[in-house]
């Protein structure tokens, strides 16, 4: 076996670390000895990643000191563990993060200053950890950084990617992917654990054994098998009280070269098996909410899930020698239906190599499984061809129909009808046959969770009504948060500084008391230097733009922000379409009170996603044309800014004056970008959707702006057959808007570029673009007239970081904690 005994828990053999001094002359002498002996160069001849390598690992040392402490004391005391299973970990660079939740930030610029180097200098060259698409994957870091944060001790299992999400370019105004490249330098933060490898199979037979005297079996035999490795990295919480451990799984082969093969000159076959098993960790699929369907991320979704669910039950072995108790010592979350794979093969594992019977077996898998879902868009509700699932997971198909056949028994008992159990059933019968892996990590959990108490609604009305019928105390609402380490203090340490020298620093400890800065909303004196600090912010930003961009922006202009996921729910096209419709307005009415503004946009669409694309494409061909026009040069400016990724929305949330969270309502399951912004004291412009509807009852209503169509109204629209023709026909500004579009005014060179985009909105008017723009143009001009009366502005960005935190992802972890998990401090010994 590949799995020896050492591992995380060598921690128990460890002595007590030494506590070092973290003054910045012993920091100086020991990012020296790093940069002598782990890098071999002396000052003079280091570059400046060789100082930020050698920073990292000075920083690391102290990391680890606690690391081993927070196991150790984890693996003495029995406590339950946390096992986030996640496709994705959107973490960015880590640098910052370490050094600020150890509290050593003056020290280590001190240090660093001894060699004429500039801390802010060398973090800039560490790459993004980008292994993740955007909200989902972006959301598990946070929870990881607050898991460690309050205490909880955790496992981040996921895929070490060689490349993460692609680079994006825009040439001549369309989006250009290319490779990312994060492990370049190789990675400073990470432990190679040879020793944590196990085999992970695919293919094959499954036979029946019939052995006398015992009862008869199954036993998977695989046609193939790739090594799963580990890679660990330390993840430290605020004022390093605990550590906890990412662990992400890379592929191997188990023979790295046919020498056979070789030999006889077959160079290329020689390797065809070590590719083939090192493809399924080489690349993350760059489709968010979107199924990807390939039997590559099948691949990937077995392998990250099974090599997990060996580690945990090697480690849950060697502690307490059976798995009867299991439950009471891990809870393992499925972030989305990615791993919910694990169901089956925990099953097949308990049952087929542990010997536990049936019963037994799914007592333990729905007491230790707990599953959360991050959208109800169909299209990326995960299904697999039965034929695929069949041929690459033989025996976990057949666990799956007997998952089925008991489900299925249990709601006919329950006297649910002919189209309910359909509903429920894990096979799709009408798509050719496919199994349904939100139906699979439903049963085999015990809470499943939304992600905004909206978002949860809809889930119990729509996609698993049925389920919620059958099973209806398991859904149950968790509503996500943003850690306040990374996107209040480290991305804002000018608001940080104010608000210390306000309030006082027991908010960095406990973000809920940022609600003492409610008192200095009106505050005039407080308000102005709120002010001046997002004044500083802005213009940091557009620093950036100047200079990626060669766009002059104003930073006393009102910053429009809109950062995410290009996507036709989010509705950057609505947001495109006003721009236009007020550039149309500027130029016709030059008289006119008109607020400078900014409108700023980042995204990136799926690289096969072709109308998100256009989108981008629009927004790069208004950018061009508003920009270059002299009549409206200090009133509007339009920016999109490529490559939007966790670095630059540090820069870029603390820059906003407003935050545009509109998406077609019922759509947006809850949004973080939106909680970053208003932390950092942005006014929302948004519909009632997903988070923002908790924010409104935080904030209070006047001081967000709502506007447009509720979830409610947007079903009764679709079910009645919507279209938008009548209500452009009746809107000029909107009908201009869309003709001047069409007629090429910002695609000389291409006039049919957007026809189909446009004619969409005719014809069917899906999104609601149509139907909300005349709220939404209503909604911005109220801002407009808001942005020149200052003191009230000011009062309501006060207010919107006053009243956010709540939507600290502590907040979330303790609500799982306490509700799904029985883990953490406070929760009952088992
Ligand atoms: C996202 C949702 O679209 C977003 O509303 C939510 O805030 C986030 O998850 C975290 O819960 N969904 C995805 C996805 O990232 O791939 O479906």
């Amino acid at each position: 076996s590949h799995s020896a005994d050492a591992d995380d828990d060598t921690t128990l053999m460890a002595p007590t670390p030494q506590r070092r001094q973290n003054d910045s002359a012993t920091f100086a002498s020991e990012i020296l000895e790093k940069l002598t002996y782990a890098i071999g160069k002396n000052p003079a001849a280091a570059r400046r990643h060789d100082w930020l390598e050698a920073t990292t690992l000075a920083v690391r040392d102290r990391i680890i000191d606690h690391w081993l402490e927070s196991n150790q004391k984890t693996t003495e005391s029995g406590e339950k563990r946390v096992c986030y299973l996640s496709m994705e970990f959107l973490i960015g660079r880590l640098l910052r993060d370490a050094i600020s939740n150890l509290g050593l930030t003056q020290s280590v610029t001190e240090a660093l200053a001894v060699y004429d180097v500039e801390l802010d200098m060398i973090e800039l060259l560490e790459p993004d950890a980008a292994l993740g698409n955007g909200g989902l994957g972006r959301l598990a870091a946070c929870f990881m950084e607050s898991m460690a944060s309050t205490g909880v001790p955790a496992f981040g299992y996921g895929i070490r990617y060689v490349h993460g999400f692609f680079r994006q370019e825009v040439v001549d105004g369309e989006q250009v992917e290319l490779p990312e490249n994060w492990l370049m330098h190789g990675n400073p933060w990470e432990f190679e654990r040879r020793e944590n490898s196990y085999e992970i199979g695919f293919g094959g037979k499954v036979a029946a054994i019939d052995e006398p005297g015992k009862p008869p079996r199954q036993i998977w035999r695989p046609g193939e098998r790739v090594l799963a490795v580990a890679y660990d990295t330390p993840i430290v919480g605020w004022r390093g009280n605990h550590v906890n451990t990412l662990r992400l799984w890379s592929a191997q082969s188990l023979d790295p070269i046919l020498l056979d093969a070789f030999n006889s000159g077959d160079h290329i076959g020689a390797l065809r098996e070590a590719n083939k098993a090192e493809a399924i960790t080489r690349v993350l699929y760059p489709a968010d909410s979107h199924q990807a369907g390939q039997e590559l991320r099948l691949r990937q979704e077995y392998f990250f899930s099974s090599a997990s669910l060996q580690d945990i039950i090697r480690r849950h072995l060697k502690a307490y020698g059976t798995l009867h108790n299991l439950s009471d010592k891990v809870a393992i979350q499925l972030n989305d239906t990615h791993p919910a794979v694990s169901v089956a093969e925990l099953m097949r594992l308990l049952i087929d190599v542990h010997g536990f019977a049936w019963d037994e077996a799914w007592t333990i898998t729905q007491a230790t499984f707990s599953y959360t879902n991050h959208t109800l868009l169909p299209e990326a509700l995960e299904t697999w061809p039965i034929h695929l699932f069949e041929r690459l997971l033989p025996r976990q198909m057949q666990i799956i129909y007997a998952i089925n056949a008991q489900t299925i028994r249990e709601a006919t008992q329950k006297g649910l009808d002919g189209g309910k159990i359909t509903a429920i059933s894990l096979i799709d019968e009408n798509n050719g046959r496919r199994v349904r892996m939100g139906q699979l990590a439903f049963v085999g959990s015990h809470a499943i969770n939304g992600v905004s108490a909206l978002h949860t609604e809809l889930m119990k009305e729509t996609v698993f009504h049925s389920l919620h019928e059958l099973y209806p105390s398991r859904i149950q609402n968790k509503t996500n948060g943003v850690t306040p380490r990374r996107w209040l203090m480290q991305a804002n340490p000018g608001l940080t500084a104010l608000v210390t020298d306000a309030i006082g620093p027991a908010f960095l400890d406990n973000v809920e008391k940022l609600a003492d800065l409610d008192a200095l909303a009106t505050d005039a004196a407080f308000r102005e230097k709120f002010m001046a600090v997002k004044l500083e912010n802005k213009q940091r930003l557009a620093k950036v733009i100047e200079e990626r961009l060669a766009i002059s922006v104003d930073p006393g202009a009102m910053f429009d922000i809109q950062v995410k996921r290009i996507h036709e729910y989010k509705r950057q096209f609505l947001n495109i379409i006003e721009a236009i419709a007020l550039y149309d307005q500027i130029r016709s009415h030059p008289e006119r009170n008109w607020q400078p503004r900014v409108k700023i946009f980042g995204g990136k669409a799926a690289p096969s996603y072709a109308q998100a694309k256009e989108i981008i494409h629009l927004i790069n061909d208004v950018a061009r044309v508003v920009n270059a026009d002299p009549s409206v040069q200090n009133l509007l400016k339009v920016v999109f800014i490529p490559n939007y990724n966790v670095s630059l929305a540090e820069i870029i949330m603390p820059a906003a004056d407003l935050s545009e969270q509109i998406s077609t309502a019922g759509l947006e399951a809850s949004g973080t970008g939106n909680m970053k912004f208003a932390l950092n004291g942005a006014l929302t412009i948004g519909t009632l959707d997903g988070a923002n509807v908790e924010m409104l009852e935080h904030l209070g209503e006047e001081n967000i702006y709502i506007f447009g169509l509720t979830a409610a109204e947007v079903a009764a629209r679709r079910r009645e057959a919507h279209s938008g023709r009548s209500i452009i026909e009746n809107s000029r500004l909107l009908r201009e808007a869309l003709d001047s579009i069409v007629k090429g005014v910002f695609s000389p060179d291409g006039q049919e570029r957007y026809a189909s985009l446009v004619s969409n909105l005719y014809n069917n008017d899906w999104w609601m673009i149509a139907a909300d723009f005349e709220a939404y143009w209503q909604t911005q001009r109220k801002l407009d007239d808001l942005w020149q009366d200052t003191p009230s502005w000011g009062e309501k960005a006060v207010r919107n970081t006053a009243r956010m935190s709540w939507f600290s992802s502590d907040r979330s972890i303790r609500e799982y904690a306490k509700d799904i998990w029985r883990a953490g401090p406070g929760a009952p010994a088992s």
